[in-house]
Parts: structure tokens; sequence; C-alpha cells
């Protein structure tokens, strides 16, 4: 469960082993500066060290009644008991996830295309995320930057919750809001700030002025 349909900052913990920041400190700043979900989103470290990770994050975000979603992986959602799993496009299909985690969790599905976002939302997950919109340094994969006309035609065409992604930050924000996007999920605009929790609650302000 989303505990509240008017989230609007969502916050991505990229955890790698070459990622400096301690992502437990980060979290607890992000939720202190107004982040509305949390997900682990770990590449490259082992499955124990994640699970670790995401026992604290539970805790954490228990304390501060937030979700915890879990990226791409399914066990690790449930052996922590996060609220739900954000899964792309080669990760395990939503009706399988959706088999295994049942009714009451969370499914988000990732998008690179307005075509992926149409078909995504067939399937009936609780949210999709679109993007990158711009280019962005956070996954070394990233698709090609869809740009604003997408991200607009996206949130005029469907009905389910969208959250635009990729190289949003404070300074481009206003044009994402302008071209129709109700929600946001970040990684760097938190993560290499220099002060984290500043820099969540701008967002966040910006966020809720303006929609
Ligand atoms: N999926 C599409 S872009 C992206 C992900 C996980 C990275 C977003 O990171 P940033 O730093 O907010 O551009
Ligand atoms: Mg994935």
């Amino acid at each position: 469960m989303l505990y509240s349909s008017e989230w609007r900052l969502y916050v991505i913990l990229s955890a790698s082993p070459e990622c400096k920041s301690d992502p437990l400190e980060l979290a607890s700043l992000a939720i202190g500066g107004g982040a509305d979900i949390i997900q682990l989103r770990y590449k490259g470290k082992s499955l124990r060290e994640a699970y670790g990770l995401a026992k604290s994050l539970r805790r954490l975000t228990r304390e501060a009644k937030i979700p915890l979603i879990i990226n791409d992986r399914v066990d690790l959602a449930l052996a922590v008991e996060a609220d739900g799993v954000h899964l792309g496009q080669d990760d395990l299909p939503y009706e399988q996830a959706r088999r295994i985690l049942g009714s009451g969790k969370v499914i988000g599905l990732s998008c690179h295309s307005l075509k992926q976002a149409r078909q995504a939302e067939t399937l009936g997950p609780d949210y999709i995320s679109l993007g990158p919109v711009f280019p962005t340094r956070s996954k070394p994969d990233a698709k090609p930057a869809l740009g604003l006309e997408v991200l607009t035609q996206a949130q005029r065409e469907l009905q389910i919750p969208l959250v635009a992604i990729g190289g949003i930050a404070l300074s481009n924000l206003s044009k994402v809001i302008e071209a129709g996007a109700r929600r946001i999920a970040v990684i760097s605009a938190i993560s290499q700030a220099a002060d984290p929790a500043a820099a969540a609650r701008k967002l966040k302000d910006t966020l809720q002025r303006r929609l």
C-alpha cells in the first residue's frame, strides 16, 4: 500500500560498492526533508549486504511511516517486509511478481517509452516510472533521454500514477512540472547534494507549491 495517494517525492538510494555516502544516513536525511517514498536500489552488492541494509531501512521507514520499495528483488522485499517492489523491463514479469506478493503489496514498473508506459498500464501496477526524462549519470545503462514532450503525452493519456525520473533536479523541476509531472523520482539530486535534507525539502516544497 502506498499510505497516501498524494506522494510526490520518491527518493532512490542507489547502493553500489563505489557509492561513498552511507545509504542509511542519506535515507534519514531525505526523510527529514520530506521524501514520501524510499526505494533501495542496490547494484553490484551481495544479496546478503543488501538484506542488512534493507532491514535497517525498513526500521527507519516504518518509524517515519513511509513506504519502502525494493528494486528488482521480490524475495528481498518479502524478507524484510517491504511495502513493495519496483521492477524493470528485464526483471520478473509483473504477473509473476503479483502472484508471489499478493494484492497487498505495491508493484511499480519502469518504462522508457510511451509505448512501454501504455503497455504497462494495462497490466495494472500501482504506479509506473517514466524516463530518463533528461540524461542521467546515475544509471550507466540508461536509455536515451525522452525529453519533456513524451512526459506530457504520457501524463495526458494515462490514468495510472506516473513518476518522472532521470536527471531531475531543482534547476529543471519547474519545466518538469510544467510538462505535467505530478511526481518525481531522484537519485543524484539528493545523494550528490551538499545538504541532502535541504535538497529534499526544496524539491518537496516546490512540488507542493506548484501542484
Ligand atoms: N531509471 C531511469 S533514470 C534513473 C533510473 C534509475 C536514474 C535516475 O537518477 P538521477 O540521478 O536522478 O538522474
Ligand atoms: Mg531492475
